[in-house]
């Protein structure tokens, strides 16, 4: 889900060995020590401390220091393949654990063991609620990308289509593909005036300390062809850290802020125009057509298509 960094880390240390060029872009991206390439499988040494535990996933949220030769020092959940050593460990205890690896996609913690449990019962493990269809949304104060604060409830009787990102996210394949896709939806509801004045769009920020309003700004013309009429439809916001926490746990975000980089899942909302949840798309390989037709059908018109 928000291994979106540890992915990158990996589809670099497998494409290494076949693209020295693609390997150093990343490298230069992003804070990681690639290894040599050999072997099927390999194994890190992980020490951090668990932030929270999913039994359903079998899934430990760890914060971790670097690893070497490896990554970074960051928070990130992890699936674990030790039944026993699962059961036993709580969120609070520091632990060691063996990161295995095996592919993009692919990689696990085994043979945990518990260093210490005395931090129990300092970190919550409850786990947040995400708002389900029908649920009202918290109204939290958004700055959009002209400094003028908004509000999701200012949007009633308007279908509004929700989605996170930040600017300086680097993986093609995540926020920028996302935000490309919200700039077909913006064309395409441009096309009918009544159906662009019915519907809205907002691109929320999870790195708020860097998105300020300039930068959302400049970052938004980019994808309104430099166009900032486009901004009546399409807002890019920012949040405080505080709110921003309560909105993206609302919607089902999870997201890690490391220095530069915000490890980070992926969630596109509708609301309907009473202002409660409609539906979600997860991802990103989600069709533009699917989300147009929903948003019109939310407006009640009926899609010819
Ligand atoms: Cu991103």
């Amino acid at each position: 889900m928000a291994n979106v960094q540890l992915r990158a880390a990996v589809r670099a240390l497998f494409s290494a060995c076949e693209s020295s060029a693609a390997a150093l872009a990343l490298l230069v991206a992003l804070p990681w020590m690639l290894t040599a390439c050999h072997g099927s499988s390999k194994h890190y040494l992980l020490q951090g401390q668990v932030l929270g535990k999913r039994d359903s996933a079998q899934q430990l949220t760890v914060t971790h220091g670097a690893i070497p030769g490896f990554m970074a020092a960051m928070t990130m959940p992890y699936a674990v393949k030790d039944p026993r050593g699962f059961r036993e460990v709580q969120p609070g205890d520091l632990i060691t654990a063996d990161l295995v690896v095996a592919g993009e996609n692919d990689y696990w913690l085994e043979r945990l063991s518990i260093k210490s449990a005395a931090g129990r019962g300092s970190v919550s493990s409850v786990p947040a609620h995400v708002l389900m269809p029908g649920e009202r949304v918290p109204d939290v104060r958004l700055t959009n990308q002209d400094g003028r604060t908004i509000r999701l409830s200012g949007f009633r009787g308007k279908a509004v289509l929700i989605t996170f990102i930040y600017t300086r996210c680097p993986f093609p394949t995540f926020c920028p593909l996302v935000s490309s896709k919200f700039a077909t939806i913006h064309k395409a509801m441009a096309k009918v005036p009544a159906e662009y004045e019915a519907t809205h769009l907002i691109s929320i920020s999870l790195d708020p300390a860097y998105d300020t309003p300039p930068i959302m700004r400049t970052y938004g013309l980019n994808y309104l062809a430099n166009d900032p009429k486009g901004f009546e439809h399409w807002d890019f916001v920012s949040t405080t850290p505080d709110d921003l926490n309560a909105v993206a746990t609302a919607f089902g975000l999870e997201y890690f802020p490391q220095a530069n980089l915000v490890p980070h899942s992926m969630n596109t909302i509708l609301l309907a125009t009473d202002g409660t949840v409609s539906r979600y798309w997860p991802g990103t390989d989600w069709n533009t057509s699917e989300v147009i037709s929903a948003l019109r059908h939310s407006i009640g018109v009926k899609d010819e298509r």
